[in-house]
């Protein structure tokens, strides 16, 4: 061994007892990471994946690197799900809402006015509960990380503001590919359609749908102002985002590796929730300053549609079970008897 080589080794050791964050990488294999999700880059989601990745490439000393893939390139939430348990794509991130076909525990998300604020959607989530409701993915092939917000759900379309119930009558309405959506949306009276979000705006565009609901981070991110005439504030729904990996991929990692990714994971979602929160409150005026017409719910009729829905719960709690739903509304109960 030449004298270079030795100095050279020595001064590696020397960096990984200084650094522990170069120590564990040390021991990283190099691995490319397909991460794939479906909103586009400008968006929180976009936003948020840049985060993740830079911090995993920086932790693992850029041998862990990140392949960010948005726009549904891989594409829709259901395809890149199977792709992750087929273990031909590493991550990803989309709706809770689209993985309940998989695994059915997801459906609790999707209770109609679950959480009145997003301070009970953190407490639940990132709780006992929403661990619970993670920890029924690994024997179906997956891992789930952490939650992220996609955020208070609200309505938009083309034919007219939706200020009672009745207006709702025989408006195209495209749901997520979700069973209780579908339910939800019938039972107000809408004709739903489900379609996965990839094929939305087009579907907006040419009118095989008239309207549809999300976020208004994503009303403004995706730009479904330029084919949507009203927004209606219903806010019917909190919807989580949920960073999933490939089970059969996770397993061949190390605990070092595995865990640069729970801490790139967790540190992305304090980022993400933040971004989500500070856009979403300054996305109405920016929505009404691309031409839309904003009309809130009155209460009396927000009380009508939350009536209208409590008949879908019975069959959510049938469908995850009694136990998990009587957590849920137990620990609900205790933040709310807080304050
Ligand atoms: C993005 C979707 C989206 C969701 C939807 O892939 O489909 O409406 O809100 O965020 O998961």
């Amino acid at each position: 061994m030449n004298i270079f080589r030795r100095t050279f080794i020595a001064a590696c050791a020397a960096a990984a007892l200084a650094d522990p964050l170069a120590a564990a990488a040390a021991d990283i294999k190099p691995h490319l990471i397909r991460f794939g999700y479906g909103l586009n880059e400008q968006s929180n989601q976009g936003r948020a994946v840049k985060v993740f990745a830079e911090q995993v490439e920086k932790a693992s000393g850029g041998k862990m690197k990140v392949r960010a893939i948005g726009a549904a390139a891989l594409g829709s939430d259901v395809q890149m799900q199977q792709a992750l348990i087929g273990g031909a794509q590493e991550m990803m991130v989309g709706s809770t809402a689209t993985l309940v076909g998989i695994s059915k525990e997801m459906a609790l998300w999707d209770t109609p006015f679950l959480f009145n604020n997003t301070k009970e959607a953190d407490a639940v989530l990132d709780g006992p509960v929403g661990q619970k409701v993670i920890d029924k993915l690994p024997e179906k092939g997956l891992v789930g990380l952490v939650y992220w917000e996609n955020g208070f759900r609200n309505l938009t379309n083309s034919k007219r503001p939706v200020n009672k119930l009745e207006d709702l009558g025989g408006i195209k309405l495209r749901v997520m590919q979700n069973i209780v959506y579908l339910d939800s949306f019938k039972t107000l009276g809408a004709n739903a359609i489900p379609l996965p979000f990839s094929e939305l705006f087009s579907a907006l565009e040419t009118g095989t749908v008239d309207g549809q609901e999300n976020p208004f981070n994503t009303i403004l991110s995706s730009k479904f102002y330029e084919v949507q005439k009203y927004v209606s504030v219903t806010n019917h729904v909190y919807s989580p985002w949920i960073v999933l990996v490939s089970k059969k991929w996770w397993d061949g990692l190390s605990k070092d590796e595995q865990k640069v990714l729970t801490d790139a994971a967790q540190a992305s979602r304090d980022f993400e929730r933040k971004d989500t929160r500070d856009e979403a409150a300054k996305a109405l005026a920016e929505l009404k300053a691309k031409g839309m017409q904003v009309n809130e719910l009155p209460p009396t009729e927000t009380a009508r549609m939350r009536d209208k829905l409590t008949q879908v719960n019975a069959g959510i709690a049938a469908n995850i079970g009694p136990d998990l739903w009587k957590e849920a509304q137990a620990d609900l109960d205790k933040l709310r008897a807080k304050k």
